[in-house]
């Protein structure tokens, strides 16, 4: 095969053994790559019901076709495990060097199973792999970390690592790689830190062979150049996602305190404009002339990386006015490895909680300082962070009241960035999302605004579906960032003739969507068999705040979802993707998908 490199690379901790697996050509044809092959691997190895934290868990990091060619931002790497957050499928999608060297090193997917018996650190030098000694390094921030890496393997060492918070098994702890980018937002980091594992160190020197080098190169050059000259390029590279801040404010979509508003008073001072005077750098991932990482100083003098979701969440949704502390946050998330949007949530959770008298713990809207210790103490498991670090879903067993109603999560994962009060497209989004409420499938809600807000139409519903079969299907299965296009308005269509340079398969857009379609199926299929007869339609709800808690303020003061209407919505989503009304899979659409082998497995697991 070419551009595929056809190999897997498997690990098995507890016995520190490593095997070479050559994969064949149905697999790359069928699930293409990235999230299609680490869906497929843990569909078929996982044991049903198996505890996300034990040895029997299996970490996957997974490239697409694309990554690492020298092709708009293709250094993009899927991780992905059975969650510990939601207990269903989780992914993330990371820019690292890791990506590309992974590639280089000729594989496109490491798979981590077992335990290594005390911490550990792996080195991946082409066809050489060793399991070695990581107490040294165990206790320090990602950050000491991929210093201290980069100190002994050089600048040009693709690194992942897991921060304190991975370490100590924070539900929603990340992967950090070199450069502050950070992924696998449903607990990977602690998959990971279960493992043992501190770090991976990835060196490649083979070229990914291609099919048509020649021609990839023409496609690639006249690529990068569309890119740079694109009407938005030059904004982008002032604001990047930070821009996002002004749009959020003036359409009502900005969450803040804890999701009952959609406008901050004073998101004047968390803003792109802010942000701007306050940029000392720019930063990105591999083989991006986009660049979207700004770096600014925080309130201590030393670097972070604020995006959009980073600054919305640890900024207004939890009453934070003042930027350079925000950027402080942000370090600290970044630094112990915790998801930010997952932070900001449980912290507005608690500052509620703590309002409502729900918990005896001192903690108020915009209380810099206090976050400041409660972000340290969930790092380290201390005392109410002990209890925070396991999500606000499972917080809400313990805080009890009314504290699911205010609980913004969906199947566990908490709710990015935006405010759903006004979008029941938005929230129909998070709904389905095959990993719990996150935006990265299906971000409608710029359509929305721009189309019909408040419609529950039917347009809408086919617009959402489209939109996962382009951002959560090909885009996450081909392994490249999809900002050019969502950005700056880059052609779909060149994708299919990226791919046919690299491999030499013809494949229309069409078929990318098909692809994508048979993923979304087996994710979902994953999650019923997982949930058995825990799994009710009801997990596909936004929460229910937006439904009974009316906007006191801003463009739409008064708006509330519909609930009825959302549930028309649903069914019909669940309509047009072949499902049933619980939003199970019919045989006819796993058959229509080439999903045959998995009827059997849910009929079981759902029917027990
Ligand atoms: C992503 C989620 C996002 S989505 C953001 S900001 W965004 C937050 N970033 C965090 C961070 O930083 N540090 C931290 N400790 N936690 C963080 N949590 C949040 O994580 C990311 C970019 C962004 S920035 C986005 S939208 C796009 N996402 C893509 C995607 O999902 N797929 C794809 N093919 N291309 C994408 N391009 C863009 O990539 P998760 P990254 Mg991230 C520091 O990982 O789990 O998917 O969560 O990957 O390399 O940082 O790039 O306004
Ligand atoms: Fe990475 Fe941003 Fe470039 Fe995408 S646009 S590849 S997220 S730097």
């Amino acid at each position: 095969m070419k551009g595929w490199n056809g190999q897997i690379l498997r690990l098995d901790l507890s016995k520190g053994k490593s095997n070479i697996q050559c994969y064949d050509s149905s697999l790359a044809l069928n699930f293409l790559g990235g999230r299609g092959f680490a869906i497929k691997i843990l569909w078929d190895e996982l044991r049903d019901g198996v505890d996300p934290l034990s040895p029997e868990n299996k970490l996957v990091f997974a490239c697409g076709p694309l990554t690492g060619l020298v092709l708009p931002c293709s250094g993009k790497l899927i991780v992905a495990s059975k969650s510990p957050l939601t207990g269903g499928y989780g992914d993330g999608n990371i820019g690292s060097w890791a990506a590309v060297q992974l590639r280089k090193a000729g594989y496109d997917v490491l798979v981590l199973e077992g335990r290594a018996k005390k911490p550990s650190y792996l080195l991946i030098e082409n066809k050489k792999v060793e399991i070695l000694d990581a107490r040294d390094f165990w206790g320090l921030t990602s950050n000491e970390t991929i210093m201290e890496f980069k100190r002994k393997y050089g600048a040009e060492a693709g690194i992942l690592t897991i921060g304190q918070a991975g370490e100590k098994l924070v539900k929603y702890a990340t992967v950090i790689s070199s450069g502050g980018r950070s992924g696998g937002r449903p607990g990977m980091g602690a998959v990971m830190g279960a493992k043992n594992v501190k770090a991976i160190i990835i060196m490649g020197s083979r070229e990914i062979s291609v099919d048509d080098s020649k021609g990839l190169k023409t496609l690639a050059t006249e690529a990068f150049r569309s890119i740079l000259k694109s009407p938005g390029y030059n904004f982008w590279r002032k604001q990047g996602t930070m821009a996002m801040i002004e749009w959020s404010q003036e359409n009502s979509a900005l969450p803040t305190y804890n999701f009952k508003e959609g406008v901050f008073d004073e998101a004047e001072k968390i803003d792109g404009n802010t942000m701007e005077a306050l940029k000392i750098g720019q930063n990105g991932c591999p083989y991006c002339n986009m660049a979207c990482g700004n770096i600014v100083k925080d309130s201590e003098g030393s670097l972070s990386e604020p995006d959009y979701e980073n600054v919305a969440m640890l900024g207004s949704n939890i009453g934070l006015s003042d930027l350079q502390k925000i950027a402080l946050l942000n370090r600290l998330a970044d630094n112990y490895g915790i998801d930010t949007i997952s932070l900001g949530n449980v912290i507005g959770f608690a500052i509620e909680a703590s309002e409502r008298k729900l918990i005896n713990y001192d903690i108020d809207w915009g209380d810099f300082n206090g976050v400041k210790g409660l972000i340290e103490d969930i790092a380290f498991r201390r005392d109410l962070g002990n209890l925070l670090a396991e999500g606000t879903k499972n917080a809400t067993e313990i805080i009890r009241g009314d504290s699911t109603r205010w609980a913004m999560h969906v199947k566990g994962l908490e709710i990015s960035a935006y405010d759903c009060h006004v979008a029941p497209g938005m929230a129909l989004a998070y709904g389905t999302s095959p990993i719990g409420a996150h935006h990265k499938d299906a971000w409608i809600l710029g359509w929305e605004v721009s189309t019909d807000r408040g419609g529950y139409t039917e347009t809408k519903v086919e617009k959402l579906i489209e939109l996962q079969r382009i951002r959560g299907g090909m885009f996450e299965c081909l392994g490249t960032c999809r900002f050019p296009w969502v950005e700056l308005g880059f052609e779909l269509e060149r994708y299919p003739r990226f791919l046919k340079a690299a491999t030499g398969i013809e494949m229309s857009l069409q078929d990318l969507y098909t692809i994508g379609d048979r993923v979304f199926n087996l994710i979902r299929a994953f999650w019923i068999k997982e949930y058995g007869t825990r799994w009710s339609k009801t997990l596909d709800y936004p929460p229910p705040r937006w439904f009974h808690e009316t906007l006191t303020k801003g463009p739409f003061k008064g708006a509330i979802l519909d609930m009825r209407k959302y549930e028309i919505m649903l069914q019909l989503y669940y309509k047009k993707r072949g499902w049933d009304q619980n939003g199970i899979p019919k045989e006819i659409t796993l058959k229509k998908v080439g999903l045959e082998y998995v009827i059997q497995k849910l009929k079981k697991c759902y029917l027990k």
